[in-house]
């Protein structure tokens, strides 16, 4: 069944059957206070407002039975996956990757900060993607997965808008997907990063995504 929601920078189409809801890094390292992205410096309460907005995409998503897929950010036990780059950074801004911290050790795969928050657990059936940079194509199973399940568009929503929601749009962009981002299901931890992230994505007609709210999505028209 094919469906029109309005958009920037125009009607954005998609097929459910071929759609699916990517529900990015919603993780208690970037949602909750002492992990990974309150220790770089941020106010992670923009993350936490998003949750609800979330609860209730994926209660849409659920009930129309697009495919779900979380990913989550974060590193082996043995940091073999981490490169030297990005650990020292980490180090250097307070955040040590693999560092422990008052949910386990930073940024790293089995602690509770790396777990998705309580209101937004992954269901029966639904996918969890687990990579080691921002953009979720990079090092990790998404592209296979996708071929499989013949989607070809995805409706982003997460954290951070200009981080890994960018990055893993750009990357699906140039694979071939089609994107839509919900601006109010998506934040930064600088609303000057929101606002500039969402409108690099939809600006030159849709160079690599579309943009739509919540309400937008909920009104979808079915054809
Ligand atoms: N720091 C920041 O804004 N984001 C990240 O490190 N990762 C994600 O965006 N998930």
């Amino acid at each position: 069944m094919s469906s029109f929601v309005s958009a920037q920078p125009f009607d954005f189409s998609f097929d459910l059957s071929s759609t699916a809801l990517l529900v990015i890094d919603m993780q208690n390292d970037f949602c909750t206070a002492g992990g990974f992205g309150e220790k770089l410096g941020n106010d992670i309460s923009p993350a936490r407002a998003i949750i609800p907005t979330i609860q209730n995409v994926l209660q849409h998503c659920r009930r129309l039975g697009i495919t779900v897929i979380h990913t989550r950010e974060g590193h082996l036990p043995d940091l073999s996956d981490c490169p030297a780059s990005k650990l020292q950074r980490s180090q250097r801004q307070g955040a040590g990757i693999g560092d422990l911290g008052p949910m386990g050790r930073i940024l790293t795969r089995g602690e509770l900060g790396h777990a998705i928050v309580d209101e937004l657990q992954p269901i029966s059936g639904e996918y969890v993607i687990d990579k080691p940079g921002k953009g979720a194509f990079y090092d990790t199973e998404l592209q296979t997965l996708l071929t499989q399940l013949g989607i070809r568009s995805l409706i982003v929503t997460g954290v951070t808008t200009h981080v890994c929601v960018h990055t893993t749009v750009r990357e699906a962009n140039d694979r071939g997907y089609e994107c839509l981002v919900l601006e109010d299901a998506t934040a930064a931890f600088d609303i000057r990063d929101h606002e500039a992230a969402i409108r690099m994505i939809h600006q030159q007609g849709a160079i690599f995504g579309w943009v739509s709210t919540v309400e937008q999505l909920l009104s979808a028209k079915f054809e």
